[in-house]
């Protein structure tokens, strides 16, 4: 199917399938617009830019695996978790990079990759058959998921990175904080998504907001993604 065909037959009849489209597009564009303002940016920053566009980049190519499956009635899970779980250790070296000015280590970046792992890993578990995986079902994995989620939170607003944030000062601090908003409130639309799309004590939530759990995870990435991506440049582009 050529693409103004995709586009004129989904959008009135298939709105999730349209946003997997505009998420393709919209990370496309951003990885387009990070790769070239590396040329423009300090040094320093450079590689900043280079793991933001690459953040946007893999998940255009998973965008458009999962527009193609879920046209096809099948499954989007696993290509949602592989894109997961390569782009958001990604976010977490963001983290690392911005910090390093101000001595971060590696072992804080670590920490950072290990816990956004085990978040990601029991949130497939809850996804996949039904959260079948040990008889826990999908409640108990997101609960899992959520906990290993505070942690990360924990870091970045008052742990290690939160303390190294504030001993670097000015632009650094400042795009630190931004980026730890991002992980409170932007990454908050994930467990949401999550909530509208398995069973658990919260299915009656269904009822009050009615919405694609694959789109309000497509809402999250395009947010995220491109949104950490921006902090950054701002970052490079500020001194
Ligand atoms: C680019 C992709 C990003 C930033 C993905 C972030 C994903 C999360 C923060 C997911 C979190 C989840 C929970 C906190 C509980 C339920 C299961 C998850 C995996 C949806």
């Amino acid at each position: 199917m050529n693409y103004l065909n995709f586009i004129a037959m989904s959008v009135p009849t298939d709105g999730t399938g349209f946003t997997f489209w505009l998420g393709a597009m919209a990370m496309m564009a951003a990885s387009v617009f990070f790769f070239l303002s590396m040329n423009s940016v300090d040094a320093k920053w450079r590689t900043s830019l280079l793991v933001s566009g690459l953040i946007t980049f893999i998940a255009a190519v998973h965008y458009m695996y999962m527009r193609d499956a879920h046209a096809a009635g099948d499954s989007t899970t696993v290509f949602r978790y592989v894109d997961w779980i390569l782009t958001v250790p990604l976010m977490c070296v963001e983290f690392y990079l911005i910090l390093k000015v101000a001595g971060a280590t590696k072992s804080m970046m670590w920490k950072l990759i290990l816990w956004s792992t085990v978040m990601l890993v029991t949130g497939f578990f809850g996804e996949f058959n039904g959260g079948s995986a040990l008889g826990l079902g999908p409640a108990m994995w997101g609960l899992l998921s959520g906990a290993a989620y505070f942690y990360i939170a924990y870091m970045v607003w008052f742990g290690e990175a939160k303390k190294l944030a504030v001993s670097a000062g000015g632009a650094v601090e400042k795009a630190h904080n931004t980026l730890a908003w991002f992980v409170l409130v932007g990454w908050a639309i994930y467990p949401l998504g999550y909530m509208l799309g398995t069973e658990g004590w919260y299915s009656g939530l269904n009822d009050i907001i009615s919405l694609d759990m694959n789109v309000v995870y497509n809402v999250g990435d395009a947010v995220n993604k491109i949104g950490f991506g921006l902090v950054v440049y701002n970052l490079a582009v500020s001194k």
